[in-house]
């Protein structure tokens, strides 16, 4: 068991993993950055470094100040939490060369699922569906046009070295293939510093669905439950919720054990989250891997009962999972969590600022993980997050009940924030009987006139 653990991080993420650390026993050690000095996890944990000004880049991205704070500290671990530094692969190297444990996968399965070609043809070799598409990489026009037609259109192109949305293009005939591709090529190399892209079968208005992986450094893995994530914009997640109400238990029980077998074969250790997209019809086809604890785990936390964040610091300092999870996994209820972003909730423009007045409910069912208080500011550096909202009921009904509650009973002013979207959206007929994919927020919000082929 590590005796000091840094967290490379701020925010709820940052406090959350800090109230790990202390049901732990753990002495935690914060980062911060110049404008987050009077943040609540600077506060909470049992010590403190400055690592730079505001900018993420110089401080909470900055690998040489966070290894220097973990050994000015002895910290025995870092925990990276979400964003930032917890899917590079080369800071979980330099974590490793530092004699720092890195509190996540290894880096070379960090590594492989963050090149999402290879991540999808080691899934696929690894008995995982997928959709038809490149076999690797595709790096020349000819290539594109060779892989396209073999496909058939509609075909999407993505960005290989990262999710999210970026550096994506849909094609829906062969004339837009080659403008969309050098397009594509253009976006990835500027994202993510890589031009390379490949070619999948597109799937129209797809629901997003993710399986929460937990496994340990002796090959066990065990799967918790499914997430519905199809609820975003702009590749913003805006509502989770678990299970999903399109998923029936018998397929969910078929893909978990199926993504579990994917695993093992694969050698993936700590947290992990599975993505899939759910076609019209039901079937489920993976698309890439997250390799970190992710905003929207308190879901699945509600439904299983399982810290996940203990979980991840217990099997790096090299617990197996039968100590943390037992078998089979009990599903409990419904979750769903609100995320309240400073934004408009016309426009979702941000709304940085000061919040002057705050109160969370603290309701029957209802969980909120936020750092956010009264006179504290949310600053325009950083992700706009305030607090994730989180039900659980019996049932979904009572989870959607609750939510609805503690939506009306949320107080936070001097800031706009997305809880009217949410209340609309809790509202609206279609949520309730599940009828949604990730086309469904454009009702809510019209999206600009959509530039051919995003
Ligand atoms: C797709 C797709 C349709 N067909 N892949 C968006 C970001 C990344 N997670 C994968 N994404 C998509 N991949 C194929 N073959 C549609 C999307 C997509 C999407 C996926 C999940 C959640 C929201 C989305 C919004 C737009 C597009």
């Amino acid at each position: 068991m590590f005796k000091k653990v840094l967290i490379a991080n701020r925010g709820e993420i940052a406090l959350r993993v800090i109230a790990a650390c202390k049901e732990l026993g753990i002495r935690t050690v914060a980062v911060y950055s110049e404008i987050d000095r009077g943040s609540l996890h600077v506060q909470m944990a049992d010590e403190a470094l400055c690592i730079g000004p505001a900018k993420s880049a110089d401080s909470y991205l900055n690998i040489p100040a966070v290894i220097s704070a973990a050994e000015i500290t002895d910290a025995e671990a870092i925990h990276p939490g979400y964003g930032f530094l917890s899917e590079n692969p080369s800071f979980a190297e330099v974590c490793q060369m530092s004699g720092i444990a890195f509190i996540g996968p290894r880096p070379e399965v960090i590594r492989l699922m963050g090149e999402k070609a290879e991540a999808r043809r080691a899934m696929k070799k690894a008995g995982l569906p997928v959709l038809p598409g490149s076999d690797g990489l595709v790096k020349t026009e000819e290539e594109a046009r060779a892989a396209a037609c073999a496909i058939g259109y509609p075909v999407i192109i993505k960005a290989a070295a990262g999710g999210g949305g970026r550096g994506m293009r849909t094609v829906r005939e062969p004339a837009e293939l080659l403008t969309l591709y050098h397009q594509a090529q253009h976006e990835a190399a500027v994202s993510f510093h890589s031009p390379d892209v490949y070619l999948e079968k597109y799937i129209d208005r797809p629901r997003h669905i993710e399986f929460q992986v937990l496994g340990d450094n002796e090959g066990n893995v065990v799967v918790l439950g499914v997430r519905e994530c199809s609820i975003q914009r702009r590749h913003q997640k805006l509502i989770e919720e678990s299970p999903s109400p399109r998923m029936d238990a018998a397929t969910r029980a078929e893909m978990s054990e199926r993504v579990a077998n994917a695993l093992r074969a694969t050698g993936y250790s700590n947290a992990g989250t599975v993505e899939f997209l759910m076609d019209q019809e039901g079937r489920l086809f993976f698309i890439e891997m997250n390799t970190r604890i992710q905003v929207e785990h308190p879901v699945t936390e509600m439904v299983t009962g399982v810290d996940l964040v203990k979980a991840q610091i217990l099997i790096a300092g090299g617990e197996p999972l039968s100590a943390l999870v037992s078998e089979p996994v009990e599903l409990r209820g419904h979750a769903i969590e609100c995320r309240i972003n400073a934004e408009n909730p016309q426009t979702f423009a941000p709304s940085a600022g000061r919040i002057t007045k705050f109160h969370a409910p603290g309701l029957v069912g209802i969980r909120v993980d936020t750092a956010a208080h009264a006179d504290c500011v949310i600053p325009p550096y950083y992700d706009s997050l305030v607090a994730k909202l989180i039900a659980h009921g019996r049932d979904r009904t009572e989870a959607i009940t609750r939510i609805e509650r503690a939506l009306d009973m949320f107080v936070v002013e001097g800031i706009l924030t997305s809880i009217p979207m949410h209340q609309r959206i809790i509202a609206d007929p279609d949520f309730l009987l599940g009828n949604f994919d990730t086309s469904y927020v454009q009702k809510f919000v019209p999206e600009q006139k959509v530039v051919a082929g995003k």
